[in-house]
Formats: structure tokens, sequence, C-alpha cells
């Protein structure tokens, strides 16, 4: 017998694993695929773009049919949605067709109406539903837009410039707390997403989205070091594109004290990380720095890179994942690299005071 083992799974076991993962995803990308083109046949462009901002209602419309069209493949549901919440992320490939596109935007909003953009928008919340996911926003990000744009912004200052830049190992929504739990300033906060949803509309030059799987990350720690990261002794603050409008909501100093940065749900590990938003106390932290550090050179080694093409589909699990990117470099505009992002997030446990009041879909604050 050969004794290689990926993950601690012996060789073969691994290899069987693999094609399984990927035949899963092309179930769910062919299926997702083939229920959106269905539903955008039937309507007009203008009644299509209209129907996509209801995604309760449109992800009703569009669940029997996906998971119809999975039942033919010999998948259910449930196999999905605990393939979801096994794998760290699920590559959908050639969900949808990215012909026709105008040039990248130059800002995160407004998303531009197009063929493309509406198939793909469609697809990322037939995704959601299947998950037994809803697709959310924040009122505090992009002015609760359900989609942003991911692209390179033009100028000078921080925001031009981290736009171009690689990213370190994160969860989105980071400030937030993990479902479950409360957060400490108000308890209508809402969690942060279940899931990152990442759509290929252009990447000339195959920038990879990284994504960093929590499991391998922690097997490089050791057990002091897992034991300093789920100790309440980080400080974690807002993200960039949540801080402007968070801090006016709340006008006072938004950093959460004591909290984890790993968390133990019915056994499973779960993270909140961001390098740029997550510290330590000062100086009597010297073990939960070193833990974050460790943790930190873990993620890197644990890089996987995923260069989404046009017309693709990235579904990263926000709690048994990290996620970032490489490099954008410089180019802006024209067919420069450009995603559209969203959420999906499981809400039935929510408190309707968790609701931007009025919305079925932007979440508090
Ligand atoms: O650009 C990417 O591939 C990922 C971007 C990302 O993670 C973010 O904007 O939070
Ligand atoms: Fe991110």
């Amino acid at each position: 017998m050969v004794s290689v083992t990926r993950n601690a799974l012996p060789y073969q076991l691994y290899i069987t694993h693999l094609v399984g993962t990927q035949l899963i995803n092309a179930h769910f990308s062919a299926a997702i695929r083939a229920a959106v083109t269905a539903w955008r046949a039937q309507l007009t462009f203008v009644d299509a773009l209209q129907q996509l901002s209801d995604p309760v209602t449109l992800g009703r419309k569009l669940l029997p049919d996906v998971v119809q069209l999975l039942a033919h493949s010999g998948v259910t549901r449930g196999d999905l949605i605990a393939h979801a919440w096994e794998a760290p992320c699920m590559l959908l490939i050639g969900v949808f067709d990215p012909d026709d596109l105008p040039d990248t935007p130059l800002d995160f909003l407004p998303v531009p109406a197009s063929e493309t953009t509406v198939l793909a928008r469609a697809s990322a919340i037939a995704a959601n539903v299947v998950l037994d996911s809803s697709t959310i926003s924040y009122g505090s990000e992009n002015g609760g837009a359900l989609f942003v744009n991911l692209v390179v912004k033009p100028g000078e200052g921080y925001e031009s410039e981290k736009s171009q830049k690689s990213m370190k190992g994160h969860t989105d929504g980071v400030w937030f707390p993990i479902r479950g739990e409360q957060h400490p300033y108000d308890p209508r906060i809402a969690p942060s997403p279940d899931f990152v949803c990442l759509c290929g509309l252009r990447n000339p030059k195959d920038v990879p989205t990284t994504v960093m799987p929590l499991r391998e990350v922690l097997s490089k720690l050791t057990d002091t070091q897992i034991s300093e990261l789920t100790k309440p002794q980080y400080i974690v603050g807002p993200q960039f594109t949540f801080g402007k409008r968070l801090k006016q909501l709340y006008g006072f100093d938004l950093l959460v004290e004591d909290s984890q940065v790993l968390f133990w749900v019915a056994g499973v590990p779960w993270i909140r990380y961001s390098h740029s938003s997550t510290q330590t106390d000062t100086e009597d932290s010297v073990a939960a720095k070193s833990a974050m550090d460790a943790f930190e050179a873990a993620c890197k080694e644990s890089t996987q890179a995923y260069p989404l093409a046009p017309g693709d589909i990235v579904l990263v699990n926000n709690r048994i994942c990290l996620h970032g990117r490489s490099e954008v470099g410089e180019e802006y505009g024209a067919k420069s690299r450009w995603l559209l992002r969203t959420y999906g997030l499981d809400t039935t446990s929510l408190e309707p005071s968790q609701w931007q009041s009025g919305s079925t879909h932007i979440l508090f604050p």
C-alpha cells in the first residue's frame, strides 16, 4: 500500500473524493444553467432585470427547476447542501455565457444592465437558494446593493490602491458575528455571510481568487495555538467597505473587543478573521499574537488558486474557508478584470429586527 496522504485521507480516497467533488459541482453548474436559461427565455429583458430586485421571489421560482434537473443527474438537494458545508468552496464552471458585456465599470456600483450580468445574478441567486441560503446584502455596505462589481477603481487614494492589490486570507463581513452569536453592540446586528459568491465576468490575466481551507490551515498549527485562537481575546474592526456607514450609524469606536478568531460549532471549526481588521490587545497578549502570526503563515502555506474564467461562479464557504486574491494590477475599465459579488446566508433563525425595515434581502445594519 502506498501511504501517500492528502489532508489525512489515504491517496485512493483522496482521488475518489476529488472526482466526486468535481462531478457534483459540474452537475450543480449544469442544473443552474439550464434553469436560468429557461427562466430567461420566458421574459423580456426589462422583466428579467426587474425580477432580480426581488431575490426571494426569484429564488422560489428557480428552486424547483434546479432541484429537478439535479435529480436527473442523481444528485439530491441534501447531497449538495452537505457538500457545500464539507467543501471549502465550490467552483461552478461555465454557469452562464459571458458574451454580452459592456466595458468593465470603473466603480463598484452600479452593476450595468446587460444580458450577461442578468444571467450571472440570477445564477448566483439560484445557487444560494438551492443551498438553503438567502441572497443578502448589508445596508451598511455599498448602500445595500445586492450585487457589486469587484473592479479596479481608477484614480488616487486608498480605495483605488486597494482595488488593485492582492488580499490576504480573510472572511467577509468580519465585524459581524458568526451565525448563532449576538453582536455585543446591538442584538439587531445580523450575522456575517455563510457564502461569498463571486461571478467571473472578465479576467484576462487569470488573476486568481485564492482560498485557504480552514482545516488545512489548522493542521499546520499546534494545539496551543489553536486554543489561543479560540479564546475571546482579539479585537475586530469593520472592513473598509462597511466602516464609513457603520461609524455614521453608531457614532463611536467600532472595535469589537474580546472576540474569538476560531469557533467550534457542533464540533466543526469556524473562522472569523481579516488580517487588516483583527488585532490583539497590547503588551500582555504575546501568546495571542504569536498564534495569530502562526495562523497567518499557515494560511499562506494553504493557499489554493482559483482564477475565475468568464462564466464561472465560485461559492466560498465563509465559515470553513478564508479567501483572498493575487495582485490585480493597474488596468481599469475596457476589458480589465471584473467580478460580481453577492452573499448567501441561512436566514431562518434571524429576528425581524435583523433586517433593514421593509426589505426582504437587505440586512441590518
Ligand atoms: O477579487 C477577488 O478575487 C476577491 C475579492 C475579495 O475577496 C473582496 O473584495 O473581499
Ligand atoms: Fe473578500
